[in-house]
C-alpha cells in the first residue's frame, strides 16, 4: 500500500520557490508595517546593480577606492597567508569583480592552481564578470553561481572541495568584500558568519571588508552624493515595484534621505513621502497610504571599530590573522582563519 504522505526533498522545495513571489510577499508585509520598511536586498535587480556600479565610481563613496588601495598594496600578503597550494577563491556578492581581479591577476601570474567561484544575485553582472575573468586569466577555472548569499552559502556547503588530480586538497579563501557585511545588523552578521564557518574547514580563510567609523561628514557625503546617484539607487526600489509588481508609485513624490545613527553606528537610508498619497500595487491587490513626511526604511550600512571586528571574529569561530587598512584608515580588509575542534 502506498503511504498517505510524501516527504519533499530540499531540491523539490527549491524548485517551487519563486523569487518574484518572495519579493511580492516582502513588499506586502513591509509596507503594512509601522514604520514601513523594505529590505536592501531588493536594491539589486539588473538596473539597481548598474546604478551601484556608478556609486562605486564616485569620489564621495570612498569605500571602493580604499578597498582597491588595500588589495593593491596588500594583495600579495593576503594570498601568501593562505599558503602556496591549490586555492578555491569564493567571491560572495562579486558584482563586477573589479577588486577581485586585483587578486586574480596575481594568482594567474604566480601559476598557483586556482578556481574562482563568484556568487552574485545579478545575472547580468555575473555574465560580464565570468567572461572578463576567463578572457584575462585563462589558467583560472571559473564557475559562477547566480544566487543570494545564503543560498550561495548552502551551495558552497554541498560542494566537494574541488580536488584536482595529483594535487593536495585546495584550501578555500572566501571573499566578502565591499562592506557587504555592513548591510546586516550585528545579530544577522553573526548568524551569517556562523553559517559561513559551518561550510568551511579548519585552516580555510575569509577576507571581509569592513567600513570603519570615521568623521560623520565623510559618512554623510558618501550616502548623499552631490550627483544624486545614491538617491536614484534608493528610488529604483519603487521603480522596481512598479515594473515587477504593477505598482503605481509616483517616484518624484518621494525623496532619498540618509543619516548616521551614532547609537547603532549605522548609516540609515529612507525614502520619505513628500505628501499624503495612496499607492496601488496591482499584483498585491492592495493599496498603501503614505502620510506626508512618512519614512520608508530601506537600508542599514553599519560601521565598525577594530575592536568590534575582533569580537565578531571570536564570536563566530574565527581567529583574526591580520587587519589590512588603507592609508587614511577609513576601511579594513580583515583576514580571518577558521578555527575548529
Ligand atoms: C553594498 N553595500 C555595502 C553598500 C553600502 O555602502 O551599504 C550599498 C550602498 N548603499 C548606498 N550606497 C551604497
Amino acid at each position: 500500500m502506498s503511504s498517505a504522505y510524501r516527504v519533499l526533498t530540499a531540491l523539490e522545495l527549491e524548485g517551487l520557490s519563486d523569487p518574484s513571489s518572495e519579493f511580492a510577499f516582502d513588499v506586502l508585509t513591509g509596507l503594512a508595517e509601522s514604520p514601513k520598511r523594505l529590505s536592501s536586498r531588493y536594491f539589486y535587480d539588473d538596473r539597481g546593480s548598474e546604478i551601484f556600479q556608478q556609486i562605486m565610481g564616485l569620489e564621495e563613496y570612498y569605500l571602493t577606492g580604499c578597498e582597491e588601495e588595500i588589495l593593491t598594496e596588500h594583495g600579495q600578503a593576503i594570498l601568501a597567508a593562505t599558503g602556496d597550494g591549490p586555492l578555491s577563491l569564493v567571491d560572495m556578492g562579486a558584482g563586477d569583480g573589479k577588486k577581485t581581479l586585483l587578486l586574480l591577476d596575481r594568482l594567474a601570474a604566480s601559476g598557483r592552481s586556482c578556481r574562482y567561484l563568484p556568487i552574485d544575485i545579478s545575472e547580468a553582472a555575473m555574465a560580464g564578470l565570468t567572461g572578463r575573468v576567463q578572457d584575462r586569466c585563462p589558467n583560472i577555472a571559473v564557475e559562477g553561481v547566480v544566487s543570494e548569499y545564503f543560498s550561495g552559502l548552502q551551495w558552497l556547503g554541498h560542494q566537494p572541495r574541488w580536488p584536482t588530480a595529483g594535487t593536495t586538497e585546495p584550501t578555500i579563501l572566501v571573499l566578502f568584500l565591499g562592506s557587504n557585511i555592513g548591510n546586516l545588523d550585528r545579530p544577522r552578521a553573526r548568524t551569517f558568519l556562523r553559517r559561513l564557518w559551518t561550510g568551511l574547514a579548519a585552516g580555510d580563510h575569509v577576507l571581509i571588508g569592513f567600513d570603519l567609523k570615521k568623521d560623520i561628514e565623510v559618512l554623510l557625503d558618501a550616502y548623499n552624493d552631490s550627483g544624486g546617484v545614491t538617491a536614484s539607487f534608493n528610488l529604483n526600489l519603487l521603480r522596481r515595484i512598479n515594473r515587477e509588481l504593477g505598482g503605481h508609485f509616483a517616484v518624484d513624490r518621494f525623496r532619498h534621505f540618509s543619516t548616521y545613527n551614532v547609537f547603532s553606528g549605522a548609516m540609515e537610508s529612507y525614502l520619505v513621502s513628500l505628501d499624503t498619497q495612496e499607492v496601488r500595487i496591482d499584483r498585491l491587490q492592495s493599496s498603501f497610504t503614505f502620510r506626508a513626511w512618512e519614512p520608508l526604511h530601506t537600508e542599514y550600512s553599519y560601521k565598525y571599530l577594530l575592536a568590534d571586528i575582533e569580537r565578531l571574529a571570536a564570536e563566530s569561530g574565527f581567529e583574526v590573522v591580520s587587519q589590512f587598512h588603507d592609508r587614511r584608515a577609513f576601511f579594513v580588509d580583515s583576514l580571518w582563519r577558521v578555527k575548529k575542534g
